[in-house]
């Protein structure tokens, strides 16, 4: 990873000309190493779960949205196909017969431009051969250095038997892999998910009970201690409420949040998703909501020593968000999830967030389902938040104030890491939890 301030300006040299500004902008924000707070990747230890190469890029939900929309072919009939064969598919629709103009098909061409493969090849065959002759640890260390990518977060279900199967096998795992506890189904879908293997043996009924509440708390406790997630994290809907008078409402209170304080655990929401909107399509099915962002500042309020790590789907939800961040020092804005993660609002978002916090939240995360995504995923975030960056340095510069080198510095490692390592207490020393 390049140094930060080689060659290009004196360590705390004053910037006080734009053009040099940008360009200082440009080459810190382009090389600085970020923490990834929010991916759905896996360490190749977890064989089956780490998915990598062109094959399971083509066949990532996003392409698979955008395939249906030029083809005539049936759901049913596509999913009966093999990995490979959808991923030939995708590939001649939406690269040969169309132009990769969208954002997830754009970002296939700057993966394969990386790796120095044909972004305009008939078929993959040159794609597939250069992937599959990959050491995959060594493509791993390739692909976290030309993301500059430094930590990854995973999303870990303690519900997933398959999952958890592999964290029993005891492997010791990447130290830039961290765990979060994902609480989805346990939280949004009781009484059902109480049935689900993984919480056999935990004294439960559906109508949660004090026994079931404490078996419940105990649950969180062995994961806890198994994973040692860096936060807890749920996705809800554009119609969550707090309070209700739901088994949501009771779960997050008795159950969730009484965790989060005795781990000192922060808890990441995510809301304004609509699950299965189309079913056919399988991942690729969700959809998007207007969220009540009320809600989440009743959770601030409620739960003062509980950090919250918040992301909104919905692009109308997202100046509400930074409002409420002015209001509760609680709640840390992350990311530029899914649906607005496209340059046009990712450019949007951070203006009003730099406008309305300054360096006070987390500007990005990747939502990484494949490896390769943290190459295409950041190389376009980072772009996009430089120019907001330096626009804001700009602002300040016709205002009366310049800013030295070291002070730009310090606020993209802000951004890029120290806002995520203060909120979940990651050292960056032995990137344990303090
Ligand atoms: O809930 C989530 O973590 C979402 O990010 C995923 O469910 C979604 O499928 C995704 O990959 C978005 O980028
Ligand atoms: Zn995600």
């Amino acid at each position: 990873m390049v140094s930060l301030t080689e060659n290009l300006v004196a360590p705390a040299e004053q910037l006080t000309d734009a053009s040099d500004l940008k360009q200082y902008v440009q080459l810190v924000v382009s090389t600085a190493p970020v923490i990834d707070v929010h991916t759905h990747l896996f360490p190749p230890e977890f064989d089956g779960l780490f998915l990598h190469g062109i094959d399971d890029l083509l066949n990532y939900h996003y392409l698979v949205a955008e395939f249906f929309r030029s083809t005539k072919l049936s759901h049913a009939a596509f999913w009966k196909l093999t990995k490979n064969q959808r991923a030939d598919l995708v590939w001649q629709s939406m690269f040969v017969d169309n132009t990769p103009l969208s954002e997830a098909a754009c970002g296939i061409v700057c993966i394969l431009e990386a790796f120095g493969l044909d972004t305009r090849a008939r078929n993959l065959t040159e794609a597939r051969a250069f992937f599959s002759s990959q050491e995959l640890h060594e493509h791993f260390d390739r692909v976290m250095e030309l993301a500059s990518v430094s930590d990854v977060v995973m999303t870990n279900d303690p519900l997933n038997e398959r999952e958890i199967n592999l964290w029993n096998r005891g492997k010791q795992l990447d130290p830039r892999f961290h765990a979060s506890l994902r609480l989805d189904r346990l939280v949004n879908e009781w009484p059902e998910s109480m049935f689900i293997p993984a919480l056999r043996g935990f004294d439960l009924d559906s109508k949660l009970g004090h026994r079931a509440i404490t078996g419940l708390r105990r649950f969180l406790d062995e994961c806890i201690a198994r994973l040692e997630p860096l936060y807890m994290g749920l996705s809800l809907p554009p119609e969550f409420m707090f309070p209700a008078d739901d088994f949501r409402d009771r779960l997050l209170r008795e159950v969730v949040m009484p965790t989060a304080r005795e781990h000192s655990l922060p808890l990441a929401v995510m809301v304004g998703v609509r699950r299965g909107v189309n079913p056919a399509l399988r991942t690729a099915g969700d959809g998007v909501g207007r969220a009540d962002i009320t809600s989440l500042e009743r959770m601030c309020a409620d739960n003062p020593e509980v950090r919250l790590l918040v992301t909104v789907l919905s692009r109308e939800n997202q100046h509400e968000l930074c409002v409420s961040a002015r209001k509760f020092n609680n709640l840390m804005p992350f990311g530029c999830w899914w649906f607005v993660n496209n340059p046009s609002i990712v450019a949007e978002i951070t203006r009003e967030r730099l406008e309305m916090l300054g360096p006070s939240f987390i500007p990005q995360h990747s939502d990484a389902c494949v490896l390769e995504h943290l190459i295409s995923k950041w190389s376009q975030s980072r772009k996009v938040i430089a120019k907001a960056l330096s626009e804001r340095y700009e602002q300040l510069l016709q205002a009366g104030r310049s800013v030295t080198s070291a002070e730009i510095r310090r606020d993209v490692n802000r951004l890029f890491s120290e806002n995520f390592r203060e909120w979940v207490g990651l050292s960056a020393t032995d990137g344990e939890r303090n």
